[in-house]
């Protein structure tokens, strides 16, 4: 687990203040320690990807041992009808720190869905000794944070989208206050090895007049270096320069597509190519080392499209130009076009292959893991129509590890 699963952590939190005994378990690790300590409850936060495993592993623990098995996190979000298999006693769709301690008093209804909270402050920090109890996490000089649940954008290829839908009439972007998250981060950095501070909020920048308070407070009272996720069309000099003088020295954000039709009326994305080439010369303006994402095998468009994604890529000179094969994830907007994929169809990496019947397949893929090169190198362009038909795969994917890992140490600097 490079990332912090946060979700877990803030639960387990709730969980404690009201006199609830937790711990932690990783699937596979260390059975007979849960066998002996009999749990009343095991609750497990789920991807799509990996629902099966869960299942799986659940099955076996009920023939092993009683217990009530509670299954929450995205995955159960979104497609509660999971319950529907024995293993499963309760499903928790959406924000849990309700939920969960509605489920422990065993309610007659299977599947919680609570309201929303509205004042995020309110919510203990993560209890991060839950995870730190290993030493790797522990030790680990980067430490994640959210300021924000929720984003105000409507792509039609991301859950957030659902999630607006679930909750119907209720605010669901909202924020923490600046103290709080600064609080938290103070509190962290002065009980744990740390020396970068790893933001996950979907778009930390939406709200300006937070980020600009947000900046000023952190450069005062933290100055430890920062990543975060923006959206190019939101950064103007004012935000740029209010960044970087705060620490941000990453960011991560979408292009998506380099074709203008497939970007703005298939994805939806609402952003420019001149705002996308304005935002990343801001970037550089002011020493932000980025990674630009990008979705290729999109059926809507072809190899010709695919390139023509890189070549604005090329255009915008990123630490790490970064590409992912599109996933029409059930219960998405997009994903909903294709009917004929099922739940199960998805598997737990976008990078090797593309579960739809896209044209030009193999010189596709070939072409996500030559993509961050092609971005570091540009000089290769000029090679690609022959490279993308050599059939030398495995080669590509070294390279593409490779060039991943020559970024995480700019982006970084050197705290990996
Ligand atoms: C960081 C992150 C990751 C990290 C770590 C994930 C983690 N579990 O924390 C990594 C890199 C591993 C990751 C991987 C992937 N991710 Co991701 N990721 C996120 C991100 C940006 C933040 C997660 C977070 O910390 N949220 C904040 C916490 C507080 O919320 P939370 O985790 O949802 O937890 C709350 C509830 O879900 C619930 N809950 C969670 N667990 C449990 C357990 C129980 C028992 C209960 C009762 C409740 C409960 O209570 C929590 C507190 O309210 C989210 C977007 C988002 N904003 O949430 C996407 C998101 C979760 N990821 C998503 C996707 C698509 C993926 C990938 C499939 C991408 C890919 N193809 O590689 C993979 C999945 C790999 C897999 N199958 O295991 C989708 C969800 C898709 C889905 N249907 O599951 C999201 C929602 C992005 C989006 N908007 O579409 N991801
Ligand atoms: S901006 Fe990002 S997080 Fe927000 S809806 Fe679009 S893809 Fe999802």
């Amino acid at each position: 687990m490079k990332y912090e699963f946060l979700g877990l952590m803030y639960l387990s939190q709730i969980l404690k203040d009201n006199g609830v005994i937790v711990r932690l378990h990783t699937i596979g690790h260390d059975l007979k320690q849960v066998l002996e300590w009999q749990p009343d409850f095991i609750g497990c936060g789920v991807m799509t990807g990996s629902q099966n495993d869960y299942l799986n592993y659940f099955r076996m623990l009920k023939e092993k041992m009683n217990f009530i098995s509670v299954f929450g996190g995205p995955h159960p979000t979104y497609f509660p009808k999971i319950i529907e298999e024995n293993c499963v006693d309760y499903v928790c769709r959406g924000e849990g720190e309700r939920a969960i301690l509605k489920i422990l008093q065993k309610p007659k209804e299977k599947i919680i869905l609570e309201p929303l909270i509205e004042d995020l402050d309110k919510i203990p920090f993560p209890d991060r000794e839950l995870l730190y109890q290993d030493k790797k996490h522990r030790n680990n000089p980067i430490k994640h944070f959210i300021a924000s649940r929720g984003c105000p954008y409507n792509c039609p290829y991301c859950y957030n989208n659902t999630n607006m839908k679930l909750y119907q009439g209720q605010k669901w972007t909202r924020f923490r206050s600046s103290e709080n998250v600064i609080r938290e981060v103070k509190e962290v950095i002065n009980k744990y090895p740390t020396k970068f501070v790893y933001f996950q909020d979907d778009t930390f920048i939406m709200n300006k007049e937070w980020i600009l308070k947000f900046c000023k407070l952190y450069q005062k009272e933290v100055k430890m270096p920062f990543h975060c996720i923006v959206r190019l069309d939101l950064l103007d000099e004012e935000l740029a320069l209010n960044l970087s003088q705060a620490g941000c020295i990453c960011v991560r954000c979408a292009v998506e597509s380099g074709n203008d039709y497939i970007r703005q009326n298939i994805l939806k994305r609402g952003m420019t190519k001149e705002q996308i080439k304005k935002g990343t010369e801001l970037l550089r303006k002011y020493g932000i080392a980025f990674v630009l994402q990008n979705i290729l095998g999109l059926p809507q468009g072809g190899l010709k499209e695919d390139l023509e994604t890189l070549d604005l890529n090329i255009a915008c000179k990123p630490t790490l130009g970064w590409s992912s094969i599109f996933q029409p994830y059930p219960g998405t907007e997009l994903g909903d076009m294709f009917p004929e994929v099922s739940i199960d169809d998805i598997n737990d990496n976008f990078y090797d292959d593309s579960i739809l019947n896209i044209s030009e397949k193999e010189q596709r893929l070939r072409l996500q893991k030559l993509f961050g090169l092609i971005c570091h190198f540009p000089i290769l362009r000029v090679f690609l129509p022959i490279l993308l038909n050599l059939k030398f795969d495995k080669l590509y994917k070294k390279l593409w590890r490779w060039n991943n890992k020559r970024a995480d140490k700019i982006l970084y600097k050197g705290t990996l």
